[in-house]
């Protein structure tokens, strides 16, 4: 049996990816992976964990020549914020990583699936609606790694016919794992901060516009492109794909429906704030739609209600 490979298996995503996995192609198929040990107990319970660090491909050789591996969800990766405050280690987790990954993919005959971003465009890409092929200049680090890890991955597709597939990310929102050094990680902190002490300070200006997406939709926008028919897909890497866009101060009101006491005040992080003026508003999703049949379940007031009541049944069971 061929196995699937998933790296970064303890972060933000991969924490939501690996037990969709399981639950599609059952448990012992998916191989969970990442630099960070697991706890033992933990280990035993979720599936098949290997302590793995991409950066170092001979552990990457050996995790998917001895599981037998067909496809590797490649999520191990630094965020945007971490990643401009340590540039060099960015490039080298996020490229080398990348490339480590497809390096052995090519040996092993693997399919790979790579989250690009949002952050792939920058200050010159138009930021409404922004197209699927578009100008990707970004200024940062993160953005950098992700416009050539969107290459690296055509690239390997075309020389080499290895099965690179991938989705361009909003911020994602999640009450399942926090995210760790992002752009966008205010629209998951605000709703713990809303339902613990019922206001937020936020590190974003209140119109500050950005893609977002909940994290059910995004997990399964990654399982749908990877089993597409690739007779249908021309761009097979890169695809956009958005649920919402909305503000700091248009999230805080849709909190305020269901939390009417709920306040919301600003400090503004430059470097962050840099970050997200370079990228876009919104993004134009229909090549995906086209392509494998993407949409979104979940808009603003789907995602806050869910959000709300799922975090708050998480709160108060851990007290
Ligand atoms: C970040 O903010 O760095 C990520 C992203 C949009 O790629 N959430």
């Amino acid at each position: 049996m061929r196995r699937i490979l998933v790296s970064g298996a303890l972060g933000q995503i991969g924490s939501e990816l690996v037990p969709a996995l399981r639950a599609r192609y059952g448990r012992d198929r998916v191989i969970a992976s990442d630099i960070r040990m697991m706890p033992a107990g933990e280990q035993a319970e979720q599936g098949p964990y290997e302590h793995a660090d991409c950066t170092q491909s001979h552990q990457i050789l050996e995790v998917i020549r001895r599981h037998d591996v067909e496809r590797v969800y490649h999520m191990a990766a630094l965020l945007s914020a971490v990643a401009e405050d340590k540039p060099q280690v960015a490039w080298t987790v996020n490229m080398n990583g990348l490339y480590n990954v497809l390096e052995v993919a090519r040996q092993y005959d693997c399919a790979v699936f790579f989250p690009s971003s949002i952050g792939a465009f920058g200050p010159s890409t138009p930021r409404d609606r922004t197209p699927q092929d578009t100008i990707q200049r970004p200024t940062t680090m993160y953005g950098v790694s992700k416009v050539a890890g969107e290459m690296l991955c055509d690239y390997y597709a075309l020389r080499f016919g290895i099965d690179t597939r991938g989705v361009r990310l909003p911020g994602l929102i999640s009450y399942v794992a926090p995210p760790g050094g992002g752009t966008t990680d205010y629209a998951v902190d605000i709703f713990y901060h809303a339902l613990r002490y019922g206001r937020y300070t936020c590190f974003l200006r209140p119109d500050t516009c950005l893609d977002m997406m909940y994290m059910p939709d995004a997990i399964r926008a990654m399982i749908e492109v990877m089993e597409a028919d690739p007779a249908r897909l021309t761009h097979r890497n890169a695809f956009n794909i958005t649920a919402m866009s909305f503000t700091p101060e248009v999230l805080a009101e849709a909190i305020r429906q269901h939390l009417p006491g709920f306040a919301i005040d600003y400090e503004v992080d430059p470097v962050r704030q840099a970050i997200a003026d370079s990228w876009p508003r919104s993004l134009d999703d229909s090549a995906a739609r086209s392509e494998w049949g993407w949409a979104a379940a979940y808009d603003l007031p789907a995602m806050t209600e869910d959000m709300l009541s799922k975090l708050d049944a998480k709160l108060k069971a851990a007290k």
